[in-house]
């Protein structure tokens, strides 16, 4: 008797210690993930001369995927067939409205705007874009991943503005907003009509540098051109639409064009920097 119930005792202590053993082991591969992720955050973002990069509670504590896997050959991930998305460019085209007789581009439809930018550099802006048209406007999903508020900025808008020989480039800008659900929308003040090039927060205003022939990296803020934002600014941690609205009728010089096939923003590329898997 005394025997088979000290052999039961036995088995007690020995099943919870194996039990708390279990524990304390997924424990600890929790916070080495915890801590994997972290320190690949911040390599990804030291990687990536993203100056001013700061721990924010926002982003910490959720899962973080750098999208890194996709910058050799700047932005093209080996696997990658051209008009196919990449997670880290455009996903999926929610909606399309062209204004004012616009056209350019649309036979390439949304190829065009899928992968990593096509720019030309400082004085020549790209062909490989699709035009808006004067009020015309573009929602872009992102759903696998969603769009992370990462470290910094966290997604690039590239246009086709160049410069004619200034600092200022032709710009036909355009009002970013943003939302988790595509009813609330989330927006970035752009005011063309109020404000002086760089037209603060608007889209459409910087040339592009990165292509996929050179070595820029689409996906850096500092080297790669285009219109850079954060979804810190709108205080989300997380996005999954993208809406573009072009608003060149209300720049003096876009609006010129207003009526032509190809006038209004044009859409080159978009690079997602952090993604989000819930
Ligand atoms: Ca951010
Ligand atoms: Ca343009």
């Amino acid at each position: 008797m005394f025997r088979y119930l000290a052999l039961v005792f036995g088995s007690v202590i020995l099943m919870y210690g194996w039990a708390a053993c279990g524990q304390s082991v997924t424990k600890d591969l929790e916070s080495t993930e915890k801590e994997t992720q972290k320190k690949r955050t911040r390599e990804f973002a030291e990687a990536h001369d993203d100056g001013g990069v700061k721990e924010s509670p926002i982003w910490e504590n959720r899962r973080l995927t750098s999208l890194e896997g996709l910058n050799q050959d700047a932005g093209i991930p080996p696997d990658y067939e051209w008009g196919e998305p990449g997670a880290g460019f455009l996903q999926k085209v929610l909606s399309f409205s062209p204004k004012g007789g616009a056209t350019y581009g649309q036979e390439g439809f949304p190829k065009m705007i899928q992968g990593p930018p096509r720019g030309l550099g400082r004085s020549k802006g790209s062909l490989h874009v699709v035009s808006l048209g004067c009020g015309g406007s573009i929602i872009l999903e992102f759903s696998s991943p969603l769009i992370a508020n990462g470290p910094g900025v966290d997604f690039i808008i590239f246009e086709n503005a160049f410069s004619y020989g200034g600092k200022e480039t032709f710009s036909e800008p355009a009002k970013i907003s943003v939302s988790i659900d595509g009813k609330k929308w989330y927006s970035y003040p752009c005011h063309p009509e109020k404000t002086q090039w760089p037209f603060p927060q608007c889209a459409g205003v910087r040339e592009v540098y990165s292509h996929p022939d050179n070595s820029i990296d689409p996906y850096n803020p500092n080297k790669a051109g285009g219109d850079v934002f954060d979804l810190e600014d709108v205080g989300l941690p997380f996005a999954r639409f993208i809406k573009i609205e072009d608003l060149s009728h209300k720049h003096p010089d876009a609006k010129l064009w207003c009526g032509q096939y190809n006038a209004g923003f044009d859409l080159d590329a978009v690079a997602v920097r952090w993604g989000y898997q819930p």
